[in-house]
């Protein structure tokens, strides 16, 4: 019996429809090689383009219409002209948080064959796993702006951290780190954030007590993104709130090869609802149309989609694609100093995985 995945689409804007069908070609060769499983994609026209003829970024009943797929793959969203708080918040953040997909996985991993800007780092010096709370925290979405144009104008922009929402997400990382045996690094702020970090500190030593095989560590935000440039290898699982980890996953991606390399998993770990699967980059509005996104972090996102459906085996075989792509240095888009095409990269890739 053939089991169909059914996935919706959401490619959205500049070059994510690009990339994002390089991912969907790959997803669909690797099923053919298996022959036990198939994709059934779903394209959603949701993103910038449908806000300028709708005034929504996506269908009234969008969130209803999602919960019907097994997962969600997104490409990219914002473009000029319409505001970047509306294209994220109506968008990308509302599934997050009407999913409560609220582990946010990033790879920050050196590739064979990816390149490292900085001179003095080794290959296995990089190879992180962030895990980024991504429902709540510094994106609560709570706030207020009083005053507006008024010489006593004031905004305020709440950062919610929840004992739930903490907890779970410390717990997530520690389940990780306990079954990749390797360390788990929190990243907090708890010298200038009285309250918030004060508290995310207390419950990362409270969960600590229950793993006292997982050796750990903490470090204040603004050492830490020091500390990963001048000595990446103390960072194995790393935690850490949705602000800091949206921005120290981005130095990541410039240590791992670049943002064109840089893929994450939304994951709703209960499997109450879909989770999402998208490449860390934007929209890329200045390259849109040309042909030339990098599609390696959609696959790579395609190939987190692959161990969430429980293929881990195809999982690696797409990352071993992609490595043996970067090793042979011919087909390659132009942030990566190649003059290939988007389509090429994921045509190269699908003959890598068949050969
Ligand atoms: N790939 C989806 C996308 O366009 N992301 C842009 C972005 O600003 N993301 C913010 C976030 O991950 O919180």
């Amino acid at each position: 019996m053939t089991t169909t995945y059914k996935i919706a689409v959401i490619a959205g804007d500049g070059i994510g429809p690009e990339v994002i069908d390089q991912g969907i070609k790959v997803l669909h060769k690797v099923a053919e090689l298996d022959g036990s499983f198939q994709f059934d994609f779903t394209h959603f026209p949701w993103g910038c383009e449908y806000y300028a003829e709708t005034g929504h970024m996506m269908a009234e009943d969008g969130i209803e219409q999602l919960k019907q797929f097994d997962a969600i793959y997104l490409g990219a969203v914002g473009f000029p002209g319409v505001p970047d708080h509306i294209s994220l918040w109506d968008l990308l953040l509302i599934i997050r948080k009407s999913f409560d997909q609220y582990v946010n996985i990033r790879p920050v991993k050196l590739l064979k064959g990816a390149h490292c800007p900085l001179a003095n780092v080794n290959r296995e010096d990089v190879d992180m796993l962030f895990i980024r709370e991504n429902t709540e925290g510094e994106y609560s979405g709570a706030g207020d702006w009083l005053y507006k144009g008024q010489e006593n104008e004031v905004v305020l922009q709440n950062a919610v951290f929840s004992r739930k929402g903490t907890e779970r997400i410390i717990r997530y990382a520690f389940e990780t780190a306990k079954k990749q045996g390797r360390s788990l690094t929190s990243i907090s702020k708890a010298n200038a954030l009285n309250y918030s970090m004060v508290f995310w500190d207390q419950v990362f030593e409270e969960v600590s007590a229950e793993y006292p095989e997982v050796e750990t560590a903490s470090y204040l935000v603004d050492a830490a993104a020091m500390l990963m440039i001048t000595d990446p290898k103390r960072f194995e699982v790393v935690v850490t709130s949705n602000l800091f980890g949206d921005i120290l996953t981005d130095i990541g991606a410039a240590l791992a090869g670049g943002i064109g390399l840089a893929a994450g998993a939304n994951v709703n770990p209960e499997r109450e609802f879909p989770s999402m699967f998208e490449p860390v980059h934007g929209s890329a509005p200045d390259i849109a149309g040309k042909g030339i996104g990098n599609p390696l972090a959609s696959v790579w996102s395609a190939s987190q989609m692959l161990d969430y459906l429980g293929h881990d085996n195809y999982g690696k075989l797409v990352i071993d694609a992609i490595e043996d792509l970067l090793m042979e240095n011919t087909t390659l888009t132009p942030d990566m100093k190649g003059t290939a095409s988007t389509s090429e990269v994921g045509d190269r890739l699908v003959r890598i995985i068949t050969e």
